[in-house]
């Protein structure tokens, strides 16, 4: 942990100095917002007590002290005359002036793209007898599975529904019109192809839905069946290739919008507008939406632009098939797996008609699994 070594002040910025970090500046007007006094914000919950229009908006700094030891600084204001202590620590996590990404469609360092090459092996994996009871086993996992957007669970009950179980040991089930959890095998008169034994290119579930569930757990009861296999593609590695190899096609695929629906059933319409490669205002990649079988008519294309879009899907379809990015394994009944469902695409050869294949699915949302994560790590 960082000492702060100097601290200078003007009216409107303290600048510090913290050691092996460098020189951090903070504005009079934040850091007055967030100071962590009593009055400011509650020491029960930590949350804020006072909106923005309590604070003056000529609020200026009036003192700064460094405490001996470097661990903290003390700012005064005014004109409230309050003073609050900031760590050094705590201005290091939260510092904002800091360098930042320029290419659009970065990634945070909690992220690490893979592609074909880390194999099956190296997928995040946890036996369900350590995982249900073990904290460290579940943190280790849950990191991996956060740094990679992917995770494999082995030696689970098959008891019907029992991915609930699991899926509840770190979040919260997303119920949606499919059920709590879902049969996926072959059927006569299937409400979606995944219940038939074709097989599916890779894809995110469910992009048809607003907000589309974060993760998605599949997990195997029977696979006796010739074929069947399944695939996970890293489709944050393919965005970027697809951005490094042709920018022109990653920015026409991050800057329009394109439709989803699912009318599977009777009872059931479900629209989306959302573009395949989603960046957020400061450029960062936070999701990606494919699935061939419920894409619906673009209409958000002007038509000018149509035919270099068309060629920019194809290009961004092309590595998605593309066996360099493909890890590729087979369910065992007793293994699960799970994949953060705006990242990692996920696809299943055909299977043949002789044998029986039963999975179980669920979807998840992952703040709550990255809200346990934080918990275990102390936050
Ligand atoms: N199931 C498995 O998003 C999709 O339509 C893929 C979803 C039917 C819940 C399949
Ligand atoms: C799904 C799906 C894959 C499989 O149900 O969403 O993609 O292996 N299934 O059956
Ligand atoms: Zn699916």
């Amino acid at each position: 942990m960082g000492r702060i070594v100097s601290v200078e002040q003007s009216p409107d910025v303290v600048t510090v100095e913290i050691e092996s970090v460098g020189r951090r500046r903070f504005h009079a007007m934040w850091l007055r917002d967030n100071s962590l006094d009593a009055t400011t914000r509650s020491s029960t919950n930590g949350q804020r007590l006072v909106t923005i229009n309590d604070i003056d908006p000529t609020t200026s700094v009036t003192g700064c002290e460094r405490s001996n030891d470097g661990t903290s600084i003390t700012v005064t204001f005014a004109p409230c005359g309050t003073s609050a202590t900031f760590t050094a620590d705590w201005l290091e996590r939260h510092a904002y002036d800091v360098e930042r990404p320029a290419q659009r469609g970065w990634l945070p360092p909690t992220i690490e793209t893979w592609t074909s090459s880390i194999t099956a092996a190296r997928l995040p994996r946890a036996s369900w007898t350590t995982l249900s009871d073990e904290d460290a086993i579940l943190h280790t996992w849950l990191d991996g599975v956060r740094r990679m957007g992917v995770g494999i669970v082995t030696d689970l009950p098959t008891t019907p529904g029992f991915l609930c179980t699991f899926a509840r040991r770190f979040g919260y089930v997303r119920e949606t019109n499919y059920g709590e959890y879902f049969e996926v095998r072959s059927e006569v008169t299937p409400s979606n192809l995944a219940y038939t034994n074709l097989g599916l290119q890779a894809h995110t579930d469910n992009p048809y839905r607003d907000p589309v569930p974060t993760m998605q757990i599949l997990a195997c009861l029977e696979n006796s069946v010739d074929g069947g296999e399944s695939t996970v593609v890293d489709a944050f590695a393919v965005a970027q290739a697809l951005r490094d190899s042709s920018p022109e096609h990653f920015e026409l695929l991050t800057s329009h919008p394109v439709r989803f629906a699912y009318e599977g059933t009777s009872d059931v319409s479900l629209h989306a507008k959302r573009p395949i490669i989603e960046l957020g205002p400061d450029g960062e990649l936070l999701a990606v939406r494919f699935n061939n079988r419920s894409a619906a008519p673009f209409r958000d294309v002007p038509f000018e632009v149509m035919p270099a879009f068309y060629g920019a899907y194809r290009a961004f379809a092309e590595l998605v098939d593309d066996p360099r990015f493909a890890v590729e394994f087979k369910l065992a009944p007793g293994e699960a797996f799970i994949v953060d469902n705006v990242r990692v695409l996920h696809a299943r050869r055909a299977f043949s008609s002789s044998g029986r294949r039963w999975l179980q699915g669920c979807y998840v949302d992952r703040d709550g699994l990255e809200s346990t994560l934080r918990v275990l790590e102390g936050r």
